[in-house]
């Protein structure tokens, strides 16, 4: 690491995004660059993400870098879908191999950015003491790393273990002999409950929301499945850049009331056997479009919840209602409901009786008092926008980010904001981002930025900015395709309803990926049309 302190880009975040904005911009366009990364270790969401069963939803042979041919052949997933460990190992394999680490200053947070429109430049500070400047600043803080605490009294107050899923301790957690007590029932909670089941001596848990959870059927890899996925990669990687969702599966065009209920059925029981997201991108192509046709498949995935949880009142309780299935992010699991036929296993509906308070021996919901060990809260994160609002951060003319969005994230093509000038945000809100397999938007977004500079350093320009015309279109375009999608109907993250006075709006790019290339592609050629430059 040098002394330097101006840079031609400075990145937040080392997870997938920032290492694959460093290699780029360090590597093919030359310029300086410093990533500062608030854990003690590269991989972001994988670095922190820890807790017990902590898995990607995403099939481990294309949830990775598409960019390097080589990478591609030479790491072996060992299975289906990846524990957090060994993505972890996958990126620091990536920090190594492509000599990453000695532009990355850990254990740094960023805490503020400030705009100086007298040299186009931006100064940034971090909780360390640094004070650097940088032409372009390139935020890649994920979109899921401002962890949601909620705000109960007597938190400080609790004698026993209190644990977050989303900063899980390095060194991991004994529950064996504990009575444990978590809350939420999101992706972490359910991929957690059946591994704390299986160790704690109790495991209550405090569901707000009942989710649809679709099995993941995980499996390890055979030699034999290795070798086809990398004589394929090729097709793979081309088909997760054009299919709505970044998966490598062959478009569906099919309504769900085109097939007999007979069909139907053997199509859903197809997908649920065969597990993952394909339940809802494989089968027909208008659950997220058409209420109808997604309560057919939310009946069949209660169906399957009565099937399998032998307590009927309790298969009742974590039968979701009332909201579209995969409105919410749709998790995947192991043994999720099969866990709530364990002894040792309650379920405790907290959206008729809220927690109150935790208390020095456990928690007090509106209906009773609990005591236990050791508490976790899967209480999820302040999505997409939570990490960038957290930084100073302050445009042109000195205006803070968080003025400019008071109303709720307003980019063009979730790349860029009005009034914050070179500033780039890799899988900002009003790009598909979350709906994607992730490391796909990401590389899209990290080759569109490159080429974007790479466009000014030709003209010799130093400024870049959204205009507001252009900004208010895309903001209006994004709630008017996500109007015609069911994502508006459910109380989820993707429209900020999980933190209490978060403005409510369809923060993804609801439009698929296709869609939204297109347009950004479209940009890009006509000359930036939308941008400034100077
Ligand atoms: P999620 O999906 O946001 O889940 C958080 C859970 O915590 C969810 O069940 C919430 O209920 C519940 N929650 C949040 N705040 C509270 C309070 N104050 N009281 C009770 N219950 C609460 O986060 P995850 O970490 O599970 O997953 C995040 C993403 O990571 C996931 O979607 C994947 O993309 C990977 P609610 O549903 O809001 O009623």
């Amino acid at each position: 690491m040098t002394g330097d302190t101006d840079f031609d880009a400075v990145v937040i975040g080392a997870g997938f995004a920032g290492l694959y904005a460093l290699k780029k911009l360090r590597d093919d366009l030359s310029m300086t660059v410093r990533v500062y990364e608030a854990g003690d270790g590269v991989g972001g969401t994988w670095y922190w993400n820890r807790y017990p069963g902590a898995r990607c939803d995403s099939e481990s042979f294309y949830y990775c870098y598409s960019f390097s041919p080589e990478l591609a052949q030479e790491w072996e997933w060992s299975g289906r879908y990846p524990e957090q460990p060994e993505i972890e190992r996958y990126v620091n394999h990536v920090a190594d191999r492509f000599e990453l680490r000695r532009d990355i200053q850990l254990s740094t947070r960023v805490t503020a950015a400030t705009f100086d429109e007298s040299a186009n430049r931006w100064e940034i500070r971090t909780d360390r003491g640094d004070a650097v400047t940088a032409r372009f600043l390139v935020t890649a803080v994920g979109c899921l790393s401002a962890p949601n605490v909620p705000d109960l009294p007597g938190m400080d107050e609790f004698q026993g273990e209190i644990y977050f899923t989303a900063t899980w301790p390095r060194e991991g957690v004994d529950f064996t002999g504990k009575r444990v007590g978590l809350i939420g029932t999101g992706s972490s909670g359910i991929q957690a409950t059946p591994r704390i089941a299986a160790e704690a001596a109790r495991l209550t848990v405090f569901q707000r929301t009942p989710n649809f959870s679709i099995p993941a059927r995980h499996s390890a890899f055979l030699p034999e499945d290795q070798a086809k996925i990398k004589e394929n990669y090729e097709d793979i990687f081309a088909a997760t850049r054009t299919s709505w969702a970044g998966f490598p599966y062959a478009p569906i065009k099919r309504a769900t009331a085109s097939v007999s209920a007979d069909e139907r059925e053997e199509i859903l029981e197809g997908l649920w056997g065969e597990g993952g997201f394909k339940f809802l991108w494989g089968g027909f192509h208008d659950l997220l479009l058409d209420a109808e046709a997604n309560e057919i498949a939310s009946e069949f995935i209660r169906r399957k919840i009565r099937e399998t949880v032998k307590d009927p009142d309790t298969a009742e309780l974590l039968c979701p209602k009332g909201y579209p299935y995969g409105a919410k992010r749709p998790p995947i699991d192991t043994d999720y409901y099969e866990t709530f036929n364990r002894e040792n296993v309650t379920l405790v509906d907290i959206s008729t009786a809220p927690i109150e308070a935790i208390t020095t021996a456990g928690l007090r919901t509106t209906a009773a008092d609990y005591e236990f060990d050791a508490l976790v809260f899967a209480t999820g994160f302040d999505a997409m926008t939570g990490t960038l609002l957290r930084i100073d951060i302050r445009g042109a003319d000195g205006v803070r980010l968080a003025d400019a969005w008071a109303d709720g994230p307003r980019t063009l093509l979730g790349l860029q904001v009005a009034g914050f000038p070179n500033m780039f945000t890799i899988t900002g809100p009003g790009s598909p981002s979350v709906l994607v397999n992730m490391p796909v938007a990401i590389e899209h977004h990290v080759e569109w930025i490159a080429d974007c500079i790479e466009y000014m350093r030709e003209r010799g320009w130093t400024r870049l900015e959204a205009t507001e015309e252009a900004q208010d279109a895309w903001v209006e375009h994004v709630a008017e395709v996500a109007k015609q999608s069911l994502f508006g109907r459910a109380n989820s993250w993707y429209v900020g309803a999980n933190i209490p006075g978060k403005p409510r709006v369809v923060m993804p790019y609801t439009g698929g990926q296709p869609m939204y290339r297109e347009r950004c592609d479209a940009v890009s050629s006509s000359g930036y049309e939308g941008f400034k430059f100077g």
